[in-house]
């Protein structure tokens, strides 16, 4: 399977962006080098049993002695744009809210030559890698972290101004909050609700107060957001379970994008989860409710749910689909729920443009004479390519896509088990090499050479 659009597909078009994603504590490693402090993650990996065979970020991709290799395998894949992240703990790297300057050196370094091969950069300021001296006091469940985050936004957007084309302050903070926050298996670890509830409203508080200051000082670029999504299915027609799938989905999905599009938490969860509702002064829904430039969507799989057994806890369930295909971290591929996501948003909401900011596949890769012939992860993103193109020719602004990831790198959890790469990483030898999805996705790319000129 190659990776294939008409030419006349509205993806192929020269206002239609592709690029490739990561994330800093996923690929730099060197988490001690040039003042860097410690972050959520780094203590969460020394936990025992919370990251898969014991897997840290100290080395990662080690990308942080790697990057002129890594952009010059970026530019290689002839993609428009990179997305990657600022790891705040080499940014600000004591409570004090004082400037590592060395940190910021590492990425002018990375920005300046991105800038110089002409290829946007798409920065998400927060990605996971809370510092660790925020955590100890409360983290995102303190409204000081909100105060911190600004600070930290407005120290990157000063300095880097227009050299960032797209600044997206979090990356997916239902992540941040509910696995971090009230399932315990991401940094810090907690398990309660209600945490996970505060540490979602605060995420987005800082997200709306956070939008100004970089507009401030940014010169034009495009500010906005990152969402995920694996948005709910029912089981079935019958009430009971379209119901659960309605809580499901406005638990998961629209506590995330209403108080961003409307300025209000869906009611249902409000009512449902009464004893759990966050802390919410008089001004933050107004404030979260910010205009943003663009919304980025990520999506991977979709959820089948139905109404719980009567004793459960949830008010939902979700419902394995044992004889759907899924990749090698167990998601079902469907991607006929991407199209109908972006067109159902799009429905709802008087959405800013959007860009699909992660999309890829988790597969068992080796290589075998030298090549790694990923066939499920091409046809993964071809069937996804196709759905955003489906969900462009239904009247859904789309921008860009990026597939995830660059190369396989340090999947959370999941430690090294996982591979999302286009490019395959030996950890020992730190060898890239590309896989067929990254020849194919290359190959696409450079196709359009002809439309252009
Ligand atoms: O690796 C992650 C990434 O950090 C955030 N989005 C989902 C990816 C796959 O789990």
């Amino acid at each position: 399977m190659t990776l294939q659009l008409d030419l006349d597909s509205p993806l192929m078009q020269p206002d239609f962006s592709f690029g490739i994603a990561t994330a800093a504590f996923q690929i730099e490693g060197a988490n001690t080098a040039d003042g860097r402090c410690e972050s959520i993650w780094d203590k969460f990996c020394q936990l025992e049993g919370k990251v898969l065979n014991g897997d840290d970020g100290s080395m990662a991709c080690d990308h942080y002695h790697l990057w002129r290799e890594d952009i010059d395998l970026i530019e290689s894949l002839g993609v428009d744009s990179y997305r990657l992240s600022i790891a705040w703990p080499r940014i600000i790297n004591d409570i004090d809210g004082s400037v590592n300057a060395s940190g910021l050196a590492f990425y002018d370094n990375i920005i300046n030559q991105l800038n110089a091969r002409n290829i946007k950069v798409f920065v998400t300021l927060y990605h996971w890698d809370l510092p660790q001296y925020l955590e100890d006091h409360g983290g995102w469940l303190n409204r000081d972290t909100v105060h911190a985050f600004v600070h930290y936004a407005e120290i990157i957007s000063q300095h880097f101004q227009q050299r960032i084309y797209s600044y997206c302050t979090f990356n997916e903070p239902w992540c941040s909050a509910y696995l971090g926050y009230q399932y315990g298996v991401h940094a810090p670890g907690h398990k309660s609700r209600k945490m996970g509830l505060q540490a979602a409203h605060h995420l987005l508080l800082a997200h709306g107060l956070a939008v100004p200051v970089i507009r401030r000082h940014c010169g034009g670029a495009q500010v906005g957001i990152v969402l995920n999504f694996t948005p709910g299915d029912s089981a079935s027609d019958s009430q009971e379970d379209l119901r659960a799938t309605q809580i499901y989905n406005d638990y998961n999905s629209h506590w995330f994008i209403q108080p961003l599009m409307q300025g209000s938490y869906p009611s249902s969860i409000v009512q449902l989860y009464a004893e759990d509702q966050p802390v919410i002064e008089a001004s933050d829904l107004a404030d979260i409710n910010v205009s943003i430039d663009f919304l980025g969507v990520n999506f991977y799989t979709r959820a089948v749910v139905a109404t719980p057994a009567s004793n459960a806890d949830e008010l939902f369930q979700l419902v394995p689909q044992a004889d759907a295909e899924h990749t090698d971290i167990g998601w079902e591929i469907h991607p006929a729920a991407l199209y109908k996501l972006l067109t159902e948003l799009n429905r709802m909401y008087n959405l800013p443009p959007i860009y699909i900011t992660e999309n890829g596949a988790a597969c068992d890769d080796h290589i075998v004479d030298g090549q790694i012939d990923d066939q499920q992860r091409c046809r993964y993103l071809q069937q996804h390519l196709l759905a955003v193109e489906q969900a462009v020719q239904e009247g859904v602004v789309i921008k860009g896509y990026f597939a995830w990831s660059l190369m396989d790198n340090f999947e959370w959890a999941e430690g090294y088990s996982k591979r999302f790469g286009i490019v395959y990483v030996d950890y020992k030898s730190q060898k890239r090499t590309l896989k067929k999805s990254a020849h194919s996705y290359r190959n696409l790319l450079n196709s359009r050479v002809f439309i252009k000129n």
